[in-house]
């Protein structure tokens, strides 16, 4: 049996071809080389197997050290981590597959020990999460963040246009922009975490500038139509708030629209949780966005297939059942049952929960 909905059907984003509509969300597997943070040995193993998505977009990757809030998450700054992510992007080409990598600054959500001489991390405003992060084999406090000071937000921006470069010369398709989950643009985004007096504070327009600044910045040298972005209107992940969740993006999807990015990816409700966990207008932010709408958020079979005929989204983003289920296209086609995820391997460790679950050939006939 083979079921026939739009969620297999191809899909023209900017200049690539997807095979179908389903799309891999970005998953932290904190896998990365301890110390250089490249991606493990098995990551190409990992994401060639989940290459039959039509697109598929990677855990999130720090632009700097000092973007880095979580124990071996990898890195897109150094050499050697352009040359391990090759390694992956290479072996997704080879099974047919595209791939983005998801730009990262965590801002505030970090710890002492993983930034450059034990330094705070940095936020829009010295305000410390109420929240854990997980560092040296354990799950801690985040730390006490400092301000940046204005004179330090171009250093961000460049540090976002290097890790541009550096994915393009380790071969990804294009590159999403982690605006969302509380790190470090969603920070200066909100007015929860951002208290600034200066241009970057305040007002919407100047909240949601250094979004806008880096999405800019990130566009011009990958291609917009290589340029997707990641947000999330109302989630309370990692002590993010805000006063008006609506009028805020209303603002920043016209400014990213008017920016041509390809695709605008929305974390719908709470991330990972409830998806009516306050009122939001998605079809607003859809209506403003001229390219994709790729949506999130405990999507499965039927409500992807509901949103896609209703023209409510054009790609629907999977992320846990990417993690249990490599063959998910073929599984969903086939309306075959899909494996559970272990939550206990989710974050660290080897080859056990990362490239041990069965693809349906490999299961035994009944
Ligand atoms: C789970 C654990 C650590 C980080 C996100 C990058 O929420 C993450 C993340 C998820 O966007």
């Amino acid at each position: 049996m083979s079921r026939s909905t739009k969620l297999f059907e191809s899909y023209k984003l900017g200049p690539i071809t997807l095979a179908n509509r389903l799309v891999m969300a970005p998953l932290t597997r904190n896998r990365a080389v301890p110390g250089t943070f490249v991606p493990g040995a098995l990551a190409a193993e990992y994401y060639s197997q989940r290459a039959s998505a039509g697109l598929l977009i990677t855990e999130a990757s720090q632009i700097s050290q000092q973007g880095q809030g979580y124990q071996d998450t990898p890195g897109i700054y150094s050499k050697e981590q352009v040359a391990g992510w090759r390694k992956v992007t290479d072996k997704v080409h080879e099974r047919g597959g595209k791939i983005f990598i998801q730009l990262w600054h965590v801002g505030r959500i970090s710890h002492v020990d993983l930034q450059a001489n034990g330094a705070a991390p940095v936020a829009p405003s010295a305000i410390r999460a109420k929240g854990k992060t997980f560092v040296n084999g354990t799950f801690a406090d985040v730390s006490e963040p400092r301000a940046l000071e204005l004179s330090e937000i171009p250093g961000i921006i460049d540090d976002f246009k290097r890790a541009t470069k550096n994915a393009l010369e380790a071969g990804f398709d294009g590159v999403e922009i982690h605006g969302a989950n509380g790190y470090l643009l969603e920070q200066f985004a909100k007015d929860g975490a951002n208290k600034r007096a200066d241009a970057y504070g305040g007002s919407i327009e100047n909240r949601a500038k250094l979004m806008l600044e880096v999405s800019k910045a990130v566009a011009a040298e990958a291609g917009s139509d290589r340029t997707g972005i990641r947000i999330s209107p109302v989630t309370p992940a990692n002590d993010i708030s805000d006063s008006n969740p609506q009028a805020l993006y209303d603002y920043i999807v016209d400014g990213l629209s008017a920016l041509k990015l390809v695709y605008l990816h929305v974390v719908e409700g709470a991330t990972g949780g409830p998806r009516d966990i306050a009122p939001f207008d998605y079809a607003s932010i859809r209506k403003r966005f001229a390219g994709a709408y790729v949506a999130n958020n405990g999507y499965d079979f039927d409500l992807a297939t509901k949103v896609l005929d209703a023209g409510a989204a054009d790609l629907i983003a999977f992320g846990k059942p990417f993690i249990s289920n490599p063959d998910l296209v073929e599984r969903l086609k086939q309306g075959a049952a899909l494996n559970d995820w272990d939550k206990n391997t989710f974050y660290g460790g080897g080859a056990k929960g990362y490239t041990d679950y069965p693809t349906l050939a490999a299961e035994p006939a009944e």
